[in-house]
């Protein structure tokens, strides 16, 4: 017997004989079921933080799926193992690094509509609650499990300890009387902080992800940096209410830009801003009004960015431009002059501010990290020391002639190079590499390393603040069962160790408010 082609019969025998295709998971499906209620629906972030690829950037793949699937100790962060298959995992990770169809929109709406007061500025005390100094306070942040530690920098004792955001990045900046400290995370949470009744007063969400923030030498205004949406935030410090969203483009309105980092320049009574994506650099004053001497007012804004028109003379932008973009900026101490950073060439440009232009370039191979130099008197002359990221050296250079003094070979690339006015050594840490438990000590005075601690042989150390005084260096061992280490600045010797969840970045009042040569600002 034949089958005619076409009978229903032979497609039903056909189609049950056929192997099922296995269904692959739907990841959006997965997101909304598992994840929404906490990451929120637009994977903007709520009680657990953003997933988006630029929020993500700091983990592998690989990362998150073994986040998925085990958790994160110390978090609120479940674990899915039991509840998903790898299938599931994998193809959620992959959702999770890859951008939404529409890009989100974080405007002075969703900005205002964040902010939260929690104590009102009247009632809080007009003393501080303890008896420390509190000039000599150490805002100490701990990474692991995303908390603050506020220590005692005369006892080495804490006063205090609080769940920060998540992924905080950048120095907190403090109020010009050290009263109030400001932090920010990487998903764009402002926080403003009593350090007198220790408590947390208010709090807003600046953008999606944002890189740090500046306050104004009056105290008045922060400044935001956002990669995401592409914005520079201006909010009033004492509320944390937004006075302008600045949408980033360049001068023709045709590139936008991610914003790199924002600084105060104190004596300018300004704001100087990093782009990432555009080859200017942005200078803004703070100050209401702005002086009518300002130069450069070109504050145009494009068509439905109507959030800027309503103050838009409040704060005019200079651009500066340049040749390319550069970020990762340094100042000298009377900031006339910035060094910034290009990421694409690798060398070092010194900027003029007065007449707003580059005039030197600075012999400086691998990606030198400028952010984290500091700069003092050698010989009579102003010299700053860098780190860089991606070679082995610190790179010591005179700040009136921009030449390269020396190259002082070390262990490793190292992140972060710490000193006080009162001390004759430098901390350089080495960070990277197979010595990155090692940490230099460089005498200022002849350019020489004079001892390398390990203090915690194979764990990290980095990062140094010392206190106000310059008698103490306080030293990271970031490890999720770390400490920070404070050592007799003179004798090099331990003398006390605090333990901390994978402490990062300490910041001294004093030195902060004082704008230490030996710190960052
Ligand atoms: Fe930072 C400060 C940029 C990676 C910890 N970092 C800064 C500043 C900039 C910057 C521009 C100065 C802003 C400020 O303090 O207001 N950091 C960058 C990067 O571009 C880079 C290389 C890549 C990135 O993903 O952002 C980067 N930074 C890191 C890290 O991986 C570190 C070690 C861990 C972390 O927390 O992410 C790190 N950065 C820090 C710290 C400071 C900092 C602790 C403040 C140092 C200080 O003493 O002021």
């Amino acid at each position: 017997m034949r089958w005619p082609r076409n009978s229903p019969f032979l497609a039903l025998l056909l189609f049950a004989a056929a192997p099922v295709a296995a269904q692959s998971p739907d990841p959006t499906a997965l997101y909304a079921r598992e994840c929404a209620s906490c990451h929120g629906a637009g994977r903007l972030g709520g009680t657990g933080p953003a997933l988006l690829p630029e929020s993500l950037g700091r983990l592998t793949q690989a990362e998150a799926r073994e986040v998925i699937a085990n958790g994160r100790a110390a978090t609120q962060m479940p674990a899915f193992g039991d509840r998903l298959t790898a299938e599931e995992i994998a193809a959620l990770a992959a959702y999770l690094f890859t951008a939404p169809a529409k890009a989100p929109r974080w405007g002075r709406a969703e900005i205002e509509a964040s902010r939260r007061m929690f104590v009102d500025p009247a009632d809080l005390p007009d003393r501080p609650q303890f008896d420390a100094d509190p000039l000599n306070l150490f805002v100490l942040v701990e990474s692991g499990d995303h908390h603050v530690s506020i220590i005692d920098g005369d006892r080495f004792e804490r006063l205090a300890r609080f769940p920060s955001r998540y992924a905080l990045h950048g120095g907190p900046k403090f109020s010009p009387d050290g009263r109030f400290v400001h932090f920010v995370s990487r998903d764009g949470w402002v926080t403003r902080y009593d350090l007198w009744s220790l408590q947390t007063v208010a709090e807003v969400r600046a953008g999606i992800n944002s890189r740090n923030i500046a306050i104004s030498g009056d105290g008045r205004v922060l400044a935001v940096a956002n990669y995401l949406p592409r914005t520079l935030v201006l909010l009033d410090a004492q509320t944390l209410t937004p006075l302008e969203v600045i949408p980033v483009t360049d001068r023709w309105k045709k590139t936008r830009s991610r914003v790199s980092a924002v600084y105060l320049a104190p004596p300018r009574r300004s704001f100087i801003v990093a782009l990432k994506d555009v080859a200017e650099i942005w200078e803004i004053p703070y100050e209401d009004p702005p002086p009518a001497t300002f130069p450069g007012f070109v504050h145009s804004y494009e068509k439905g960015m109507e959030e800027a028109l309503t103050v838009r003379e409040r704060f005019p932008i200079r651009r500066i431009e340049l040749d390319q973009p550069l970020d990762d900026f340094f100042f000298d101490p009377a900031y006339r002059h910035l060094i910034g950073a290009s990421r694409r060439t690798g060398e070092a440009v010194v900027v003029q501010l007065e007449v707003g232009r580059p005039i030197a370039r600075l012999p400086l191979a691998g990606m030198p990290h400028l952010g984290s130099g500091i700069s003092w008197t050698w010989r009579g002359r102003r010299v700053m020391g860098t780190p860089n990221l991606r070679k082995a050296a610190i790179s010591i250079i005179d700040m009136e002639d921009w030449s390269l003094i020396r190259e002082i070979p070390t262990l490793g690339p190292g992140f972060f190079m710490r000193s006080h006015e009162n001390s004759p050594y430098a901390w350089a840490d080495v960070f990277f590499g197979e010595n990155r438990d090692a940490v230099h000590i460089i005498d200022k005075r002849n350019l020489e390393i004079v001892r390398t601690l390990r203090p915690v042989p194979g764990k990290v150390s980095g990062h140094v603040e010392f206190d106000r005084y310059g008698r103490y260096a306080l030293l990271s061992i970031w490890d999720r069962e770390g400490a920070v280490i404070v050592y007799d600045a003179e004798t090099l010797e331990e003398v006390a160790r605090i333990p901390a969840s994978k402490p990062s970045g300490k910041y001294n009042v004093w030195n902060k408010i004082r704008f230490s040569e030996g710190t960052s600002h």
